[in-house]
């Protein structure tokens, strides 16, 4: 359905390049919902910026039907919001090869994503892993986008796509909104259980590392067991406490509890207890999700109408922003 009503547009996405962890899950996925109502919101499986990184196809493939049914299952209407597959809408390839030609090689190079991971994965430093923001700036831009909920390690790329927006803007006048991005206020930054100082990432290799939003029970309670903390014994924020920081922003992002709530919970116990009450929470929080995400899965037919509807609906959308930039940049239009 077309957004009559003038709501504020909001697109987010997120790759189907591993299994999703809490990090995604409290950095972007569960804040969706609460835009549900007031906003019109566009949420993609950005499978094409999955394969900057190299994907086993039937691996891709499975993951892309999982992160749709975790965006179900995590909550979100498909008849409220519009669910699709980013390689089903060709208009984003098509406009990130145009917004490629005003985007720098400098801007490209200053990317910390990209410093990152061609670190990581050295041996396939792709062109695609470069110009990645460029894709991202097209998604974004596509649906004259309002507003853009993501993690703080996002934030680079938004403020890039505004500048490059802003950039075509000027040349050509007025022809993308600029959009802004949204940092929820707990869970911007989840990070790793095995070296707290790192983000918490669906690719670390260290399963360990990452708690996953379909691990079991046991397996989520064990991992922060196991989670790295330091040699002090008292629940509290402070620097140097990385492990224990990071074990209170998910608790807070799970309950609610301040800090103060929290230290006060834990006052005169130990770690032990601390890390069993993360672990119990999370697992407790999640089990509804799975139970969900299982009934999504033994149903393909369903998600592939939700995709098919997406799919159809964000085309329609993106083709008018679209052949709006080919005719500003003097593309002749194919006669009828
Ligand atoms: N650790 C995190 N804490 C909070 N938010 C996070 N996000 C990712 N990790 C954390 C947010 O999740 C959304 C989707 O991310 P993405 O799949 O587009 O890519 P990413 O940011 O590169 O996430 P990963 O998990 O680290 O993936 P890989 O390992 O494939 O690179 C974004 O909103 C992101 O901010």
């Amino acid at each position: 359905m077309e957004n009559t009503e003038i709501k504020k547009r909001i697109f987010s996405g997120v790759q189907p390049s591993g299994n999703l962890t809490i990090g995604n899950y409290l950095g972007s996925i569960k804040n969706w919902k609460a835009f549900e109502d007031e906003y019109e919101a566009l949420y993609c499986v950005v499978d094409m910026h999955a394969i900057t990184v190299r994907q086993d196809p039937a691996t891709l493939r499975r993951r892309t039907y999982e992160t749709l049914a975790l965006y179900i299952a995590s909550g979100l209407s498909p008849e409220k919001n519009t669910l699709f597959v980013q390689s089903h809408v060709p208009c984003h390839a098509e406009l990130a090869w145009i917004l490629n030609c005003y985007t720098m090689f400098g801007e490209l190079s200053r990317m910390t994503q990209f410093k990152d991971k061609s670190k990581k994965y050295a041996s396939n430093i792709n062109a695609g892993l470069f110009t990645y923001p460029a894709l991202m700036a097209a998604d974004i831009l596509l649906y004259q986008t309002d507003l853009v909920p993501v993690g703080i390690d996002q934030m680079q790329h938004i403020e890039l796509t505004r500048d490059v927006a802003n950039r075509f803007n000027g040349i050509y006048s007025d022809t993308f909104k600029i959009p802004e991005g949204f940092i929820p206020k707990a869970g911007a930054k989840i990070m790793s259980l095995a070296e707290p100082d790192k983000k918490m990432s669906k690719s670390d290799a260290n399963v360990n590392a990452s708690v996953y939003i379909l691990d079991g029970r046991d397996d989520i309670i064990r991992k922060f067991k196991r989670a790295v903390t330091d040699s002090d014994t008292v629940v509290c924020r402070a620097e140097g406490k990385d492990g224990i920081n990071n074990l209170m922003t998910i608790y807070t992002a799970f309950t609610g509890k301040t800090d103060a709530e929290i230290e006060n919970e834990f006052s005169g116990k130990g770690y032990g207890d601390f890390k069993l009450a993360v672990g119990e929470t999370v697992a407790d929080a999640l089990a509804p999700v799975h139970a969900e995400f299982d009934r999504l899965m033994a149903d393909k037919a369903y998600l592939e109408t939700v995709m098919k509807n997406g799919a159809d609906y964000a085309s329609y959308l993106a083709n008018k922003t679209l052949s709006k930039v080919y005719r500003k940049v003097g593309f002749v239009q194919k006669p009828r």
